[in-house]
Formats: C-alpha cells, structure tokens, sequence
C-alpha cells in the first residue's frame, strides 16, 4: 500500500477504525492530535492513510460533503428514517432528523417497518404528513415485504438508517443481507428499545451502501435560530408566501398561512403543532445560551 492513500472509514468499535477502498480493508488507528484538537473521525469520512511501522494510521479527514451528528455519519446521499408499529413512532424525534438532513442537503427517506403489524389506515395517516414533501415507504424486514420500493432508495447510492432503537433497522439489514447481526428485542414494560447496536458500519447492500447504526431517542438540534427553523419544513414554504408577514415564523403572527392551512386541515396538524414545539425549544436553548 502507497503511503497517503485515500480511504472511507467502513466501520468504528471502540477507537479501531476499518477503512476500505480498491478492494481493499484494513484496521486502523487515529492520530493522537485528533483527540486533542477535537478533529473526529466517523463511518463515511474519506480519510488518508499512511502506514507508520506497520500500523495503519488515519493521518487526514478530507473535507465532509455532508454530515449528522446523530447518527453520527458523513457523506451519505439520504437517510432511511425508520419507524415502526413499536416502538410507537416519536415524530418530534423524526421531524429534528428530517430538519438536519435539510441543513445538510441530505435527501430524507420516510420507512416505515413493521408494517404487517399495522393497518392501512394508520400507515396512509402518517404518510399523509410526509409524502407531500419526502418518499415515504412501509416494509417488513420480517415478511420480507417493501424491498422493491426500498432498493430504490438504496441502489446508486450511500445512505444511513437512522431512528429509535427496536425499530428494525439491524432487522432490515439482516434481511437484505441474508446476515446475522445482532438484533435485541422490546423491553415489555416500558415498550423501548435496548440499544442494541453499539457501532455504525457501512454494509454493501444490492448495488448501494447502507450504513446501520445505534438508535437514540434524544436530539437537540444545535446552530440553528428559531428564526430559521421555518426554512427547512418543506411543507411550509409554499403556504409562506400567503403569510402577512415576510418574515412570519407561522407562530403568534396574525394572518398566517400555515397557521390558517393546519387548521383548515390542509396542512398536517399533527406536523405544525411539533413545529412550535421545536421553535419553543430553540427559543427556551436561545435564553439559556444568552
Ligand atoms: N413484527 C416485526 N418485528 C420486527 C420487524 N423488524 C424487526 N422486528 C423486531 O424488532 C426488534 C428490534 O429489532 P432490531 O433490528 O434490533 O432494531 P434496531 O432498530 O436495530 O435497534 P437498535 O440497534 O437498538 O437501534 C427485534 O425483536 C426484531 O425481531 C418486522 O418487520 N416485524
Ligand atoms: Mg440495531
Ligand atoms: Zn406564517
């Protein structure tokens, strides 16, 4: 191997780092400046490697295309936002993802797993509120069912599965690939997930990249001013225009559209009522921060 290679970090357990590139996979270690300056390593980051008495070392990060902090991963085409009959669907949780992925100019993927738990009834519902503005998509990693439609948003490209624990994403991973990973079960009392995957790694799945990672239920969405939340809900931007003020946040201002289009029912309720509840809280982080 020619020192300086460039490499795409494929999988991170404790601080070993699998890179891979020209068919090629190797074990690797981090420069200890990184620790100190701050400069992070995650799964997706094209990275150079240079070989230092045998050992692999991650010498350079290469800048990011795109990133999310949770789950931690970078340069990915979209990101499967998957939810399930069970756990129930957190969409506060959901609709923080769907902003960072906008942020980021990551195309967001609504998948619906589990789907042979569920009625019709209440999958249309949900994707009601979406699919004006992303792909929604209902499978089953256990019935095997969805996989066309799912291919789709996977071939020709790299993307992250993202969500709360226990909603199947190692499942799904398990069933495309015909593998084994380690999947974990509800708890029964309080009907969450274990957080079962404890690392991201990519896998090469039909003729795409996918990468699984840990669930988490907690998402604060940082760098952001109320203000400009209102810029990153598709959903809202054709309503603005019809809003009295230009520079309407859709909450407490009179005559606004989006406001008027939720209680009409012309736009999801459901969506504008977690959307002033994501302001307030940037609003609530805003005071603490001043
Ligand atoms: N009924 C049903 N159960 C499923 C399906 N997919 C996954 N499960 C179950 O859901 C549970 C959680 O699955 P996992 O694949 O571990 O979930 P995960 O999203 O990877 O969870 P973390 O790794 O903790 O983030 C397991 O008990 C699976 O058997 C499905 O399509 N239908
Ligand atoms: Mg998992
Ligand atoms: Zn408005």
């Amino acid at each position: 191997m020619s020192n300086g290679k460039t490499m795409t970090v494929t999988s991170i357990v404790a601080d070993l780092y699998t890179v891979s590139g020209d068919g090629e996979s190797l074990k690797a270690k981090v420069r200890g400046r990184f620790r100190r300056s701050g400069q992070t390593v995650c799964v997706g980051d094209r990275v150079k490697i240079v070989k230092e008495r045998g050992f692999a070392v991650i010498d350079e990060v290469l800048p990011r295309r795109n990133s999310l902090l949770r789950p931690f991963v970078s340069n990915i085409d979209s990101a499967l936002i998957v939810v399930a009959k069970e756990p129930a669907p957190d969409l506060i949780l959901a609709d923080k993802i769907i902003v960072n992925c906008f942020i980021e100019g990551i195309k967001p993927v609504l998948v619906y797993n589990k789907c042979e738990l569920a009625d019709e009834d209440e999958i249309g519902k949900l994707f009601a509120a979406y699919s004006p503005f992303m792909r929604c998509i209902a499978v089953s990693a256990l019935e095997r069912k969805g996989f066309e439609l799912l291919k789709e948003e996977i071939n020709g490209k790299t993307v992250c599965l993202a969500g709360q624990s226990a909603v199947g994403k190692t499942s799904l991973m398990n069933a495309v690939l015909d593998a084994d990973l380690k999947t974990g079960e509800l708890s029964r009392k309080i009907k969450r997930g274990k957080n079962t995957t404890r690392h991201v790694e990519i896998y090469s799945v039909w003729d795409g990249n996918v990468m699984d990672t840990c669930g988490f239920s907690m998402l604060t969405l940082v760098n952001l001013a109320p203000d400009e939340l209102k810029y990153y809900y598709e959903d809202f931007l054709p309503l603005a225009p019809g809003c009295r003020f230009t520079a309407c946040d859709h909450v407490n201002e009179p005559e606004c559209a989006v406001k008027a289009a939720a209680s009409a029912g012309k736009l999801d309720k459901g969506r504008y009522l977690r959307y002033l509840e994501i302001y307030n809280e940037l609003k609530n982080e805003r005071r603490k921060s001043l």
